[in-house]
């Protein structure tokens, strides 16, 4: 039954090619996780419906290549997102270079100000490392993001990204919108934060 889903929301994984935006995926959704994962061509998409403090919500994943050549369809790869979730490799500090580029085409696409963005450092299980836990905590404290470090092949601190970004999605005021009785979102949001509304209160 989809009857008690509180909201549908769509999240996006952004970020340079060959940092684990699909293994994450794929982790996350499935609990699987391929040395040899092939790189995104254009746009791959999975839901599942997780349940964060009592809320039931499914969600819309989308994961976009991150390769400039197999990379379609932008601006509505974009539209409507509620949250995105940022990752670099802690073993290439080049993919936590390249983050800001990332958050500037986030900033030119994306059409809610106030979507919810998780910073994640991925492949913490590799020994190699050339971004501190510090150094990625900072970036995001910067950039008014949440922040995590994982690894998609060993599953740490995955499921903790997706929950933590969910839960702040739906404290988030105006930001989503309530689903009907049988599960299809209502187009008329924010009735659930009356004390949200600039009105007169009289
Ligand atoms: N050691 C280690 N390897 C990982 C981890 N996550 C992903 N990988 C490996 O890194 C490579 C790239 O992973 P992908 O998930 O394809 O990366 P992507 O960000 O989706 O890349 P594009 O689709 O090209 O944008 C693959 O060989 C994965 O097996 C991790 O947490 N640890
Ligand atoms: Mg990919």
């Amino acid at each position: 039954m989809e009857s008690d889903v509180l909201t549908t929301l769509k999240i996006l994984i952004i970020g340079e090619s060959g940092v684990g935006k699909s293994s994450l995926l794929l982790r996350f959704v499935d609990n699987t996780f391929d040395n040899d994962q092939p790189a995104t061509i254009g746009v791959d998409f999975k839901v599942k419906t997780i349940t964060v403090d009592g809320n039931k919500a499914k969600l819309a994943i989308w994961d976009t290549a991150g390769q400039e050549r197999f990379r379609t369809l932008t601006p509505s790869y974009y539209r409507n997102a509620q949250g995105v979730i940022l990752v670099y490799d802690v073993a290439k500090k080049d993919t936590f270079m390249r983050l800001e580029n990332w958050l500037n085409e986030l900033a030119t696409f994306a059409n809610r100000n106030n979507l919810v963005k998780m910073l994640v450092g991925n492949k913490i299980d590799c020994t190699d490392r050339e971004v501190t836990r510090d150094e990625g905590l900072r970036f995001a404290r910067r950039h008014h993001m949440l922040f995590i470090e994982a690894s998609a092949k060993t599953n740490e601190g995955v499921k903790t990204a997706f929950e933590e970004l969910v839960e702040k999605i739906i404290q988030t005021p105006g930001l989503w919108e309530a689903a009907g009785p049988d599960g299809i979102a209502l187009s008329s949001g924010g009735q659930q934060q009356p004390q949200a509304s600039g009105g007169c209160s009289c």
